[in-house]
Order: C-alpha cells, then sequence, then structure tokens
C-alpha cells in the first residue's frame, strides 16, 4: 500500500499541506484551480435548487424575457443574494468556502458579484467564450487578487457542458494560441454541492451542454477591496439582519466615501475597529 508521500531525491525544500482547504488552496495558487467538495448538506442543496427556480422566475418576470434576450443577459441572474431568498446569503458565507479563501487571499477580501449562471442545453450562452473573470486584464500577479467559487447547483459532466479551464493560464499574460488551447484545455467534472474554486486571472468557459437539462451553477467573484463591486450590494441588501462578519464581506465598509468630510469620518471608524 501506498504510503501517500512522493519519492523523491535532491530535495531540500516540499511544501506541507496538513488540511484539505491547505491542498485546495496549493492546487489554485500552482495551476489555478480545484475543487472544493461536500461543502453543504443533501437538504441545504436541494433548498438552494429551489430557492434558485424561485429566483429565476422572479427575475424573468421583472426584467423580461426579451430585454433579457436582446442584451445576452437570460441566462444569468445578477446578485442573487438579493432577490429575499435568504439561502444564497448563506451560500456565499459557506464556512469550508470562507476558510478556503483566507488561505488565497491576503488580509480582508469581498464579495464583488454572486451570479445565478444557467448553461442551456443545446443553446450558446454568455459564459460560452474564454474569458478571465477580471475581463480586459493582462497583467500576472505574483499572489491571487480575486477568487471565483463557482457553486454546483447540477453535476458538472462532460454531457451538460462542464467548465473548460487552460491550466497555469493565470500565471500568463496573453490567452494562448488557438492551437495550444485546443491541446492543453481540461475539463472539470464536479459533483452537485461543490465549489469550482478559480483564480479569477485564470482563462475557462462554459463548455457545449449536449444533454436534455440545464446545468445551473452560481459564480462568487471575491475580490481585495480595492476593487468595486459589479453591482452595489450594501444599496440592495438589508444590512441590519446581517452580522459584522457578513457586513464585511459584502462590502458595507467599502462604499467610497462622498465627501471629504465622509472620508475623515471614515477613517476615524477604522481607527476604531
Ligand atoms: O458556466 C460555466 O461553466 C462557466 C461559468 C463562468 O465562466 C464564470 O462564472 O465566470
Amino acid at each position: 500500500m501506498s504510503s501517500g508521500r512522493v519519492e523523491s531525491y535532491g530535495v531540500l525544500r516540499q511544501r506541507q499541506c496538513t488540511s484539505r482547504y491547505e491542498t485546495v488552496a496549493e492546487e489554485v495558487r500552482e495551476r489555478g484551480y480545484a475543487i472544493l467538495d461536500d461543502v453543504c448538506s443533501e437538504a441545504d442543496l436541494a433548498t438552494l435548487s429551489e430557492a434558485f427556480e424561485n429566483v429565476r422566475a422572479r427575475y424573468v418576470g421583472a426584467y423580461g424575457e426579451v430585454r433579457l434576450r436582446a442584451i445576452d443577459e437570460y441566462h444569468t441572474i445578477r446578485a442573487m443574494l438579493t432577490h429575499g431568498e435568504n439561502a444564497f446569503v448563506k451560500l456565499a458565507l459557506n464556512e469550508h468556502l470562507m476558510t478556503t479563501l483566507k488561505l488565497l487571499i491576503d488580509g480582508r477580501f469581498v464579495l464583488n458579484q454572486q451570479n445565478g449562471v444557467i448553461n442551456p442545453s443545446r443553446e450558446k450562452y454568455n459564459q460560452g467564450k474564454w474569458h478571465r473573470d477580471l475581463p480586459y486584464q493582462h497583467f500576472v500577479s505574483s499572489r491571487p487578487l480575486a477568487i471565483n467559487a463557482l457553486f454546483c447547483i447540477d453535476d458538472f459532466t462532460p454531457e451538460n457542458g462542464a467548465t473548460h479551464v487552460l491550466p497555469g493560464s493565470h500565471k500568463s499574460e496573453e490567452l494562448g494560441s488557438d492551437a495550444y488551447v485546443e491541446r492543453n484545455k481540461v475539463q472539470i467534472a464536479a459533483k452537485a454541492g461543490s465549489f469550482i474554486v478559480l483564480d479569477c486571472m485564470l482563462y475557462h468557459t462554459g463548455g457545449e451542454n449536449r444533454s436534455d437539462l440545464p446545468r445551473r451553477a452560481v459564480n462568487h467573484v471575491f475580490t481585495i477591496p480595492f476593487f468595486k463591486q459589479q453591482i452595489q450590494l450594501p444599496n440592495n441588501l438589508d444590512g441590519s439582519s446581517l452580522s459584522p462578519e457578513a457586513r464585511d464581506l459584502f462590502g458595507f465598509n467599502y462604499v467610497e466615501p462622498a465627501s471629504i468630510e465622509e472620508y475623515l469620518a471614515s477613517r476615524g471608524q477604522k481607527l476604531t475597529r
């Protein structure tokens, strides 16, 4: 039986991981992606699946299918946690995810966006092209500034268009050539109830869904507080029912001051935190 240790020679230094969170963080740092599985109970997953459908119906009802399709937004539900389903607030605060993020991002981080993502059956959608989650950016960072945690509401399989990634591409400024992408892309199969954790600079794309059912996910982008949120969460959430930790995560402490007076007042508050 294997001891689980790799054999080596001439190696003076080797990283050690003593928890599954450290293993996930190591994989994200090195190759840009990892699976953090078993992050919620069957009952919580069923609640999330049902809440996803409720929010989708209300969202399409509010903004209209024709309008959403015209702007290529029909397969996305923006700011999931702001539509009155507490399951998505809870998901964004998931303890397994928080432990992992604290290993990956130095200092404080903020939820930049939480969106429902639907990869429809036999139809194109707006995540089905290679991209970074910090789009239009071509720098390389020595440590992650932003992490995407893509929660799988359904199983991700090759048939239903599981996400493809280009391993290590968070460390390259440019997207590889067409031939390189084709030869080196990896499709990530993952069980419902897992997070796929990506360095936001990793090139990735949703796959082609050849199954009869949509494949649903909830993406979360967490960033250092320097980035502006995709949609201002403090303006769209009732902060009074949130813990201080949740308020911090959702950006209540990072809204830019509207005046010098407000800035000075916020400095005073920071010194007492
Ligand atoms: O649907 C997918 O598999 C990919 C989702 C995605 O690209 C994203 O959340 O940025």
